[in-house]
């Protein structure tokens, strides 16, 4: 326990179930005393999250619906969060989505409607939630998203979901410019593989977390927790003079040639 974030408001985007990221990052900055607000897109991943928090003893402030590819979902979960919270100080964006078609084979055979819906909910959902945010982070704030390493590199089958990323660090960069001046920061965290229920089911996944055992420097593969700490740092105070930034949470990985 610490009290780095007492007394703070953050909205965590993303628990699915107790593998996501964001139950991780839930656990995180709940040990670090802040006020945690909810938002889910799916009834199964409220239920799970309702039952998850009640299993570890965590007070919600809020737990509200939002799909991030509708303007109105947004304005109205933000305006919910205005109403019952008032000011806010962090926002946790851990949200992805593409076709499980276009994340296997070639990119080049990528569909226009697969490359629009995986741009609209995994980088343009960045800018809609900054951008709603930003009107409640009245004392500053601080925004984290997650990346991963296909932003930056080819990675088979990550495919349309790199370019993705690639849109979203960008994004990640111009909204830091953006909101610096009403001292509200923006970062991505760039993590290693980990299995969430996102990760279920696609190609390639075993693969990519045995090369991190055999080649990274740390030798062994990143969990939600490691993510969660980091984010920590982001959302804290202690990160006050960084934003823009992607940092790799990857054992290393990203070093190596
Ligand atoms: P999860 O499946 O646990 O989380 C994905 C979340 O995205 C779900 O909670 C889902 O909500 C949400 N989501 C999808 N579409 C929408 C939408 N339209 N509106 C609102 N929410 C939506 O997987 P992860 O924890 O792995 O994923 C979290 C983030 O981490 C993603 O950005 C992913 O790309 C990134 N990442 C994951 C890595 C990994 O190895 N797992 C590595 C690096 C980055 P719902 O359940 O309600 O549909
Ligand atoms: C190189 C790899 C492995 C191949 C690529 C995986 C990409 C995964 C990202 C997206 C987010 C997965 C996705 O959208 C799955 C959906 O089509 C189907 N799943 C769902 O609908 C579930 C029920 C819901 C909860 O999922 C979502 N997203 O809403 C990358 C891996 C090594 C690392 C990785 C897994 C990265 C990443 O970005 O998640």
């Amino acid at each position: 326990m610490s009290s780095l974030l007492q007394g703070k408001n953050v909205v965590i985007m993303g628990v699915a179930n107790e593998r996501s990221i964001a139950w991780g990052i839930t656990k995180s900055l709940h040990n670090a005393g802040a006020n945690l607000i909810f938002t889910n897109r799916q009834e199964r991943s409220h239920q799970k999250l309702v039952k998850l928090l009640e299993q570890n003893d965590i007070e919600p402030k809020l737990v509200v619906s939002c799909d991030v590819a509708s303007d109105e979902s947004i304005q109205e979960a933000f305006q919910e969060i205005k109403e019952k919270v008032g000011v806010i100080h962090g926002l946790v964006h851990s949200v992805a989505f593409a076709k499980r078609e276009e994340l296997k084979g070639e990119y080049a055979d990528t569909s226009r409607d697969g490359f629009l819906l995986a741009q609209e909910i995994s980088a343009y959902s960045l800018v809609a939630v900054t951008k709603a945010a930003k009107e409640l982070m009245t004392e500053g704030g601080s925004i984290v998203t997650q990346s991963y390493l296909g932003a930056e590199r080819v990675i088979p089958n990550y495919n349309v979901m790199g370019v993705a990323k690639a849109s979203l660090e960008a994004s990640v960069r111009y909204l830091a410019e953006d909101v610096g001046k009403y001292d509200i920061r923006v970062n991505a965290i760039s993590a290693g593989p980990i299995r969430t229920l996102s990760a279920k089911g696609v190609s390639g996944f075993n693969e990519k977390a045995n090369v991190i055992v055999e080649k990274a420097p740390l030798r062994r593969n990143v969990d939600q927790d490691q993510v969660g700490d980091a984010t920590l740092f982001f959302i804290s105070d202690l990160s006050r003079g960084v934003t823009g930034e992607v940092l790799h949470v990857d054992s290393g990985f990203h070093i190596i040639g």
